[in-house]
């Protein structure tokens, strides 16, 4: 159904099961912006795990606004729903010529739950250009469960993205995606403030359906990116109609039969 609410479509969810990753551009306006970089230089007030997100932020504190924007609120409502809880949130801050970059990892433990997703909203308060030590992450790695650092040594992956992008930049990702702090050549503290939510309602259908049957959505989840192989694509396109389905609560949904062929149990057919 088409809402008055800035709900995600279809195919921008689709995209987002694809690539781990959804990209707001800007979307923050400078005084809020201005706000949050004096306060992240300050340090932030404790939030309990499983405080619902209505309740966790005072009105007049930049998270509020920044979550009261229609662009960040739809879109965060289309992915984990109406009343998420916050799990956590932290600065990240690359200092000035550090000298280091993080490791690649994926947050918190190995999570293989595939039914459900939280995300990690990063807000980047101020510009960001190639040298201030944007965050890398591997577009479609989501779904390749990793516990922790288990991708450490991996230095570069073929379509890695090192983020640069304008002041007041918002991005959403999922719990699972492979990302990593690169290291600050400017003379300029580098901030990203990152929330994490998790839901708490069933993940099924939470955004604007209105175009599902659009062929552009079977598009999106059959992209494949560099640095998977042939063979290995395969794994990822089929772990995505896994989620579809579980989005969608359409069990037929598949792209080239990877699912349907794997779950096919005769044996259990004939004993119904
Ligand atoms: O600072 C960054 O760009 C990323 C940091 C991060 O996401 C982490 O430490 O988990």
């Amino acid at each position: 159904m088409p809402t008055s609410k800035h709900l995600l479509t279809s195919v921008q969810v689709a995209r987002f099961v694809a690539q781990g990753s959804l990209r707001l551009d800007g979307v923050v306006p400078r005084e809020i912006n201005e706000r949050a970089v004096a306060t992240l230089d300050g340090g932030l007030p404790q939030v309990s795990y499983g405080t619902p997100l209505s309740a966790a932020f005072a009105r007049d504190t930049f998270v509020h606004e920044l979550l009261a924007l229609p662009l960040v609120a739809g879109a965060v409502e289309s992915l984990v729903g109406p009343e998420p809880t916050v799990d956590h949130h932290a600065v990240h801050i690359r200092e000035p010529h550090e000298g280091h970059a993080q490791d690649l990892h994926a947050d918190a433990i190995i999570d293989v739950r595939p039914d459900a997703f939280d995300i990690q909203l990063m807000y980047y308060p101020h510009e960001v250009t190639t040298a201030m030590g944007g965050t890398l992450s591997v577009p479609g790695s989501h779904l390749r469960r990793i516990n922790e650092t288990d991708v450490g040594r991996v230095q570069n992956l073929r379509g890695q993205t090192r983020l640069t992008c304008p002041a007041g930049t918002v991005v959403l990702l999922h719990h699972g995606i492979w990302h990593s702090g690169r290291r600050n050549d400017t003379d300029r503290r580098r901030h990203m403030y990152k929330l994490r939510l998790n839901p708490t309602v069933p993940q099924v259908r939470l955004w604007d359906t209105s175009d599902l049957h659009d062929p552009a959505v079977a598009a999106e989840l059959g992209a494949g990116f560099p640095w998977y192989e042939q063979a290995t694509a395969r794994l990822e396109i089929h772990n995505r109609v896994l989620l579809w389905r579980a989005l969608t609560g359409d069990d037929t949904f598949d792209v080239e039969y990877w699912v349907t062929r794997v779950t096919n149990r005769p044996t259990q057919r004939s004993q119904a």
